[in-house]
């Protein structure tokens, strides 16, 4: 019987006809939980793969990627069209390291519901309900799949028991595993319709229940059917429950999709590897019937593209084309390929779209909190006109060409060359921009040099692509250290930026020690002359000045003055002087690093009327510059970073004794009464670069951070020596 409903052609599927039919479907959940493998099972219920391929060979359609397949994890997402029963099921695996939260809220944002898999031997740690939050914030609906039954420690009920007390809303088993003799998992008893689905010869049976599975039956059904009408807000339905009549399983199963649709309903279903993949079909049927189609989502909120108000988009109707590109990548034979959602109106294979790249956060500042905007991070504001190439739909790396793509589809489009991830595809004549999603901030820097000359002639545009790509990556060049910032998500991303550059644009780099981009300034307050003489011969050249420097309040910067008076110096040798003294102390004086936070005044100076020149005087501004800092001591500065940390009441106490050994100043905490806390505390950016990292072992993955920067403040005398370059 299910084999009719397979896809005859194997192979990514034509895009449905109609948005009712298409289901777009997200899979998400912690590291190694079997997303992928979830992913395969489903392809082979449907016909569309023939066997399975393996995690560890990496030839699953899933992990794709040499990346994926390196580090033997899913690294990116991926995206998986094929038919099931007269619908298009798009399904797009997840990484689910946090490393990638990138590819993770694209893949929200380009599906209407998700499957959320949990491991029936893992249970639920931090990392898990971090997923379930990320879920839970977009309002995505989702069931959950307890994967690995045919585990030995398997626990499908307590698995639900935990579901239920860490999730939010309605958690109902809508199948229950059976048992054959040995013990192992053989099939499912389906709830609402009370069949049994058993693999137990091999291939799909479905059977009636059997006596004995009555009474699980009679235990937990009337919980399920009381949660789907209760959240789907079916009165009628809940009289007849109530009455005790008998209630239709086709009603109850619309009603089902109505409250999973709500997003706070969340039956749970089970899968096991084994065999040729256990309660496939089962998850398939569920997308099919339970879950909503492309119509019933939100759209997310558009604008002209000056952001001017635009009508919202509503994809029932034959509105403009609005689409969003969820991912770049590039295949090596195709080249560019950009993956995007239709929201509303058609894309056409070949025609005519318009660009746009905004790239203003949610708040509406054009940076990020970390406070660097800089348009060497590549990532520029962007419109332009574009003919696209084919539209083709995909199956992990294969692709089947498509003629347009309307609402609710999710298609691959090549030579889209100018967009990047998070930009919006509209019509020429209707140019619009949608709100992007939030995108995590990358809060782990990684310094790196060129390995060779040859390296640092391909960095440049390397790296360009890498961000374009993926906006979790951002390039800093910091002021003052020449170095190259890379900041990722985390070590994995880290370490995937790393192999990209290498195997994707055959560019070699060193990882190099972070330097903080430090300043220099003056302890007290000292005089310094400046003398340029030489008049042998020729046309000369003369300036002297005296100058005072004081030290002003941190965060002061530079100010200019002068004493003199009666014109005795031409003012033009004034600016001269002052130009002298800026350059200086971009320069630095004494370690190098750019002078900061001092006043600087003229007293006294002569020139000569025919040997002086401007030149001559910024030579002597710069020479008095110098000769005051050796009059003085030098005070280092480095730079402070505040933290705002957001963790649960339990780790405060570890989290800021942490940063006491971090020579972290605490400027407050705040709870917030429901079980987080927020620290506040100024830390050097050199003892918190790898907070990142830190913060998670702290607190147990728990902790999130952000990071805002706070001006210099002096290096205790103890660290000078260490934090000054080598002579
Ligand atoms: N026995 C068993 N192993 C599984 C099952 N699902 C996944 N695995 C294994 O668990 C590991 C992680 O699975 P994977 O699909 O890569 O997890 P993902 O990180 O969520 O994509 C792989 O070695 C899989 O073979 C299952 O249902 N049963
Ligand atoms: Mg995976």
């Amino acid at each position: 019987m299910a084999e009719t409903r397979r896809d005859a052609h194997g192979g990514p599927a034509a895009l449905s006809a109609t948005a009712e039919q298409a289901r777009n479907v997200v899979l998400v959940g912690p590291a190694g939980s079997g997303k992928t493998t979830l992913m395969e099972s489903l392809l082979v219920a449907s016909g569309t793969i023939s066997r399975r391929g393996s995690i560890a060979h990496g030839t699953t359609t899933g992990d794709h990627d040499p990346a994926a397949v390196r580090q033997k994890r899913s690294v990116e997402l991926s995206v998986a069209t094929f038919s099931w029963d007269g619908s298009t099921i798009t399904l797009i695996d997840t990484p689910g390291h946090p490393d990638y939260t990138g590819e993770l809220r694209a893949g929200l944002r380009a599906a209407d519901a998700a499957l959320f898999v949990v491991s029936a031997t893992d249970g639920i740690d931090a990392a898990t309900s971090r997923l379930w939050d990320e879920c839970e914030l977009v309002g995505m609906p989702r069931a959950i799949v307890v994967t690995g039954l045919d585990r030995e420690r398997a626990d499908f009920d307590e698995t639900i028991a935990i579901c239920q007390r860490v999730f939010s809303g309605g958690v109902q088993p809508l199948f229950l595993p059976i048992h054959g003799d040995d013990g192992d998992v053989v099939g499912f008893i389906d709830l609402l319709d009370e069949r049994i689905w058993h693999w137990s010869t091999g291939s799909l049976a479905i059977d009636p229940a059997e006596e004995r599975h009555r009474e699980l039956i009679a235990s937990e059904r009337a919980s399920l059917i009381e949660s789907v009408v209760t959240e789907s807000e079916d009165e009628v339905l809940m009289d007849a429950f109530i009455g005790g009549e008998h209630v239709d399983v086709v009603l109850l199963t619309a009603d089902l999709e109505r409250a999973v649709a709500r997003g706070h309903f969340h039956p749970v279903v089970g899968h096991a590897e084994s065999g040729i993949g256990i309660g496939a079909e089962l998850i398939l049927d569920l997308i099919v019937r339970g879950f909503p189609s492309p119509l019933e989502s939100a759209p997310p909120l558009v604008t002209g593209i000056d952001g001017s108000p635009a009508e919202p988009i509503d994809a029932h109707l034959p509105g403009p084309l609005v689409a969003e590109v969820i991912k770049t990548t590039s295949d090596p034979y195709i080249g560019k390929v950009s993956i995007v959602r239709v929201f509303s109106g058609t894309l056409v294979s070949e025609g005519q779209v318009h660009v746009s790249g905004h790239f203003v956060d949610s708040t509406g500042r054009h940076d990020h909190s970390t406070g660097r905007h800089d348009h060497s991070t590549g990532r520029q504001d962007h419109d332009a006109d574009e003919r696209i190439g084919h539209l083709m739909t995909l199956l992990g790396k294969q692709h089947r060409d498509a003629e347009q793509a309307g609402p609710g589809s999710i298609v691959a489009v090549s030579k889209l060359t100018r967009a990047e991830t998070g930009d919006t595809l509209s019509s020429i004549e209707h140019p619009l921009l949608m709100e992007p999603w939030a995108m995590p901030e990358p809060m782990l820097p990684l310094a790196i040099s060129p390995h060779s000359p040859g390296d640092e002639h391909k960095l440049g545009s390397a790296l360009a692509r890498l961000v374009a790509e993926d906006p979790t990556l951002r390039v800093e060049h910091p002021e003052g250290t020449g170095q190259i910032v890379l900041w990722t998500l985390g070590e994995a991303h880290a370490d995937l930026v790393l192999d990209r550059l290498t195997t994707r644009y055959g560019v070699s780099v060193d990882a190099t020690e972070l330097q903080p981009s430090m300043r220099e300034t003056f302890a007290g307050p000292a005089r310094g002359s400046g003398r340029l003489v030489k008049q042998s011969g020729g046309h000369g050249q003369y300036a002297v000045v005296e100058i005072d420097v004081e030290p002003l309040v941190p965060g002061s910067g530079f100010v200019f003055g002068d004493r003199i008076v009666g014109g005795s110096l031409p003012r033009n040798y004034i600016a001269s002087v002052e130009k002298g003294v800026r350059h200086q102390m971009a320069q630095g004086v004494a370690a190098g690093f750019p002078v900061v936070d001092i006043r600087v005044t003229l007293v006294g100076g002569t020139f000569h009327a025919v040997d002086s020149s401007d030149l001559a005087f910024q030579a002597a501004g710069a020479i008095a510059l110098k000769d005051a800092a050796d009059k003085t001591q030098m005070t280092l500065l480095e730079p402070i970073v505040t933290l705002t940390i957001d963790v649960p009441d339990e780790h405060v106490g570890s989290v800021i004794s942490d940063l006491s050994t971090r020579r972290g100043i605490i400027r407050g905490t705040d709870a917030s009464g429901d079980g987080r806390t927020t620290v506040v505390a100024d830390a050097p950016e050199k003892e918190v670069s790898r907070y990142a990292i830190d913060i998670r072992s702290v607190t147990h993955g728990t902790g999130t951070f952000t990071r805002e920067p706070n001006g210099f403040g002096p290096v205790p005398a103890s660290l000078a020596q260490r934090l000054m370059p080598p002579a």
